[in-house]
């Protein structure tokens, strides 16, 4: 037998084209790839042992080498690709959604007509039960500048609490800085300005609207959702009356068989401060997934005015006092209708919009 080092190239080619010819999956052939074209497969031993030929040799054998190693490595990615294009044939097929029936029964005499989208019904409903509460319902901008969505709020630059609200910035070439609001709190300074400037002190007031936040969705979070804030500037106001009007809320929508329970948390904008929570309907407070297993879902949070806030837009704290509120409105709806996973309300499953219509 010769001592050739490529000798037996030919025979040795063939195995490895049958050996990429036989992988049928491709995690095999991610096993298999290192003993076919990596350091220590027979093509890059072979490649070391051409060492011991003569440089003229050496050279040749080397060519021929290369060409084997191209069509080898030729091989191995027509494979490769073939096996990636059956797989994701196969995954569309898995994925496949048949909105044939959908599309088809839509069409049917008489024609079928779209609804709310869950999270605009549940804004409707929310607004419904304040104003029988004796609430107007005011609106205002999804993009703020610093002042609104931190600083008239008692947040001043640099402030830790900041941090609770990493947000959008917007870029427009203005010196002030400028954010997609992380909630729904900057529209009472508009609407205590609007006071003030208008004489039109009291508010009893609800602004719903979308807010933005660099949060990670999961169960109970989306980066872009919505809130219902809730202000009352009024004289004599206190603590006492919000918690009335939270649990005359709590009852009106969720039922008077949900709990509820204020626990103090902070804020900035309001002293004393509190979180608002339910019973998780999804497990009855038994713990789930979706309440992180405590039993427990906040809805908002909500507090007393600060003084800060009332001085920064002009209202004298010895004559009024307030509280403000914000809830979320996708989480009231998840808990109003038990859906586990808040992401279902932004996948636009038709499955799963038709059984809010
Ligand atoms: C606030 O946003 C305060 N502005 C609430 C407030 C208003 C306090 C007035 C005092 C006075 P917080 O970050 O906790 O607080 O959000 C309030 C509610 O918004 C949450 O309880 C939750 O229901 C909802 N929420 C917050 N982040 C998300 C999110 N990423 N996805 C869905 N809902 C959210």
């Amino acid at each position: 037998m010769s001592t050739a080092p490529l000798d037996q190239l030919p025979e040795q080619k063939a195995e490895l084209l049958q050996a990429i010819a036989g992988i049928s999956t491709l995690e095999m052939l991610r096993e298999e790839e290192p003993r076919i074209t990596g350091k220590r497969s027979i093509l890059s031993t072979l490649q070391r042992s051409l060492g011991s030929l003569d440089p003229d040799a050496r050279k040749d054998a080397g060519a021929t080498l290369q060409e084997v190693r191209h069509e080898v490595e030729a091989a191995l990615a027509a494979r490769r690709a073939e096996l990636e294009r059956s797989a994701r044939s196969e995954t569309l097929e898995v994925d496949r959604l048949d909105l044939g029936d959908v599309v088809v029964s839509s069409l049917k005499w008489p024609l079928g007509v779209g609804h709310p989208g869950l999270v605009a019904s549940t804004q409707q409903e929310l607004e419904d039960v304040f104003i029988g509460m004796g609430f107007s319902v005011a609106d205002g901008p999804e993009v703020e500048s610093d002042w609104y969505n931190f600083e008239a709020l008692n947040i001043p630059p640099a402030h830790p609490a900041r941090g609770m609200w990493d947000t959008f910035y917007v870029e427009l070439g203005e010196p002030e800085t400028v954010v997609l609001r992380t909630h729904t709190s900057p529209t009472q300074i508009h609407l205590m300005e609007a006071a003030v400037a208008n004489g039109t002190l009291p508010i009893h007031s609800v602004m719903p609207g979308r807010c933005f936040r660099r949060d990670t969705p999961d169960a109970r979070h989306l980066a872009t959702f919505h809130q219902i804030e809730g202000l009352v500037v009024d004289r004599g106001i206190s603590f006492a009356d919000l918690a009335g009007v939270i649990e005359t809320f709590t009852r009106a929508y969720f039922g008077a068989d949900i709990e509820s329970r204020l626990r103090p948390a902070y804020f900035p904008f309001t002293e004393p401060s509190a979180e608002f929570e339910i019973t998780c309907t999804i497990c009855r407070g038994e713990g789930c997934r979706t309440c992180s297993r405590t039993g427990w879902i906040e809805l908002g949070g909500c507090g007393m005015l600060d003084p800060a806030v009332l001085e920064a837009v002009g209202i004298d704290g010895n004559e009024w006092s307030g509280f403000a509120f914000g809830f979320g409105i996708d989480r009231c709806a998840q808990m109003r209708h038990q859906i586990a996973d808040m992401r279902a309300l932004i996948e636009n499953d038709v499955r799963f919009l038709e059984q809010f219509s």
